[in-house]
């Protein structure tokens, strides 16, 4: 069967193959177009449960354990690289310390991210200071690294390694350099899209689908900024309809309209039409966004339930689930709310401010 990801090596134990693919994305399933950098002026920290103390001395099953990998890895990356435990002895094993830690660390997010295993090592050998949380390693990676595909692909494998913190740092990092909109239109939404073609054709892999989702919720909810004199008088609206547990996105449009200082009541996924109704009548938002990923929920029969009220709220539409052949979507509903059909994150943005007057 056709894989849309790269195999990683062994999965669970994590044994790194000697040479990975570098570049393109499996199948050519995505053109994402070389474009923005990831800018490499912010440190970039370990975490804190991988790195040992002072005084720490591990054996080889304890680092491999820590890291991820197995210890036939640990061995070779030794054998080969020189990258071996340098603590004391105890019976016939020589011990890990913190410096070695930290070398493997740094060597096998690199590994991760795309680079070679002899690159990477080259790199980790010549790590020099002990406090990992200092060692900015996004600064280390090669350059092609500053190509949009190579930060999917490094996405890829990592959330395919389930190395969260990885995954976790990378987004972190990109939303931080490029903002909301270009992160999510660029990098998360290509992720997302070949974790979900990874399950469509396999079948498996759903753990790695429900890792990412809550590191994206997660970020992207501290990403929010707190609405100081919003632009708009009265929050726009912004929901699931009905049973759809689909939300990412609205929790990224959620942020990008906080980045322009627009206040928004976010009722998330499973919104009942209840719920939205009483919203519409008690605070008579100007915009009303509501979001459909699967078919089986973006029914426009339901919005002849929104109240007509005034001044009209504008509807915008977002998500495949309002799209079906042959169904085209009114223009107005029967209460003459204008409704619009948006097709990505800026047009979302822009029919919002639009409905507030911006
Ligand atoms: C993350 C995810 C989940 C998470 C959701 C977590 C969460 N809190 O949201 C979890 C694991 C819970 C989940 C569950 C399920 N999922 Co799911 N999931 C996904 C995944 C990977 C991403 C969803 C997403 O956020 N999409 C948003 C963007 C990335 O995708 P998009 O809408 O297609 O984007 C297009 C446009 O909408 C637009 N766009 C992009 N971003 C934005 C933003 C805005 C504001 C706008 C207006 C437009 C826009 O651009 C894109 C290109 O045209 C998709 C894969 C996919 N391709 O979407 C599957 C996917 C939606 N899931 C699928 C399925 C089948 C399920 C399950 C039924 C089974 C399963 N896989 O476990 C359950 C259903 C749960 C339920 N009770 O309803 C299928 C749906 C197939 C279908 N059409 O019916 C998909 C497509 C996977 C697949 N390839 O088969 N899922």
């Amino acid at each position: 069967m056709h894989r849309l990801f790269k195999p990683l090596g062994t999965r669970g134990g994590c044994d790194f193959p000697e040479s990975f693919p570098q570049g393109t994305l499996a199948g050519g399933l995505f053109q994402v177009a070389v474009m923005g950098v990831i800018a490499h002026s912010c440190p970039v920290t370990m975490p804190s449960d991988r790195t040992a103390t002072k005084d720490e001395s591990l054996t080889v099953a304890a680092v491999a354990r820590r890291l991820g990998v197995a210890p036939a890895t640990l061995r070779t990356w030794d054998r080969r690289y020189g990258l071996g435990p340098s603590g004391h002895t105890q019976g016939e094993h020589r011990r890990y310390n913190s410096m070695d830690l930290a070398r493997l660390t740094l060597m096998r997010k690199l590994v991760i991210a795309g680079m070679s295993p002899s690159q990477a090592a080259d790199q980790a050998l010549k790590l020099e200071d002990e406090n990992i949380s200092k060692a900015n390693f996004v600064e280390l990676l090669p350059q092609e690294f500053e190509v949009r595909e190579e930060l999917v692909d490094s996405l890829m494998r990592a959330a395919q390694a389930m190395d969260r913190t990885f995954v976790f740092e990378l987004l972190e990092s990109e939303i931080r350099n490029n903002g909301v909109i270009k992160a999510w239109s660029e990098v998360i939404v290509p992720c997302l899209m070949l974790i979900g073609d990874e399950w469509a054709v396999t079948g498996s892999g759903i753990e790695v689908e429900h890792m990412f989702s809550e590191i994206i919720k997660n970020i992207l909810q501290t990403n929010l900024k707190p609405t100081k004199d919003p632009r708009n008088s009265r929050p726009v609206l912004l929901a699931c309809i009905g049973e759809e547990t689909h939300s990412l996105a609205l929790f990224a449009l959620q942020v990008a309209l906080s980045e322009m200082n627009v206040e928004a009541h976010f009722l998330g996924a499973r919104t009942p039409l209840e719920a939205i109704v009483a919203t519409v009548k008690r605070s008579a938002p100007p915009a009303i966004f509501l979001w459909a990923q699967l078919e089986r929920h973006g029914d426009v029969t339901l919005l002849a339930d929104i109240p007509s009220i005034r001044p009209t709220p504008r509807i915008v539409l977002g998500g495949p689930g309002w799209f079906r052949d042959g169904v085209a979507i009114p223009s107005s509903t029967p209460s003459k709310l204008k409704v619009v059909h948006v097709e990505d994150l800026p047009k979302a943005v822009s029919e919002i401010m639009y409905a507030i007057g911006d």
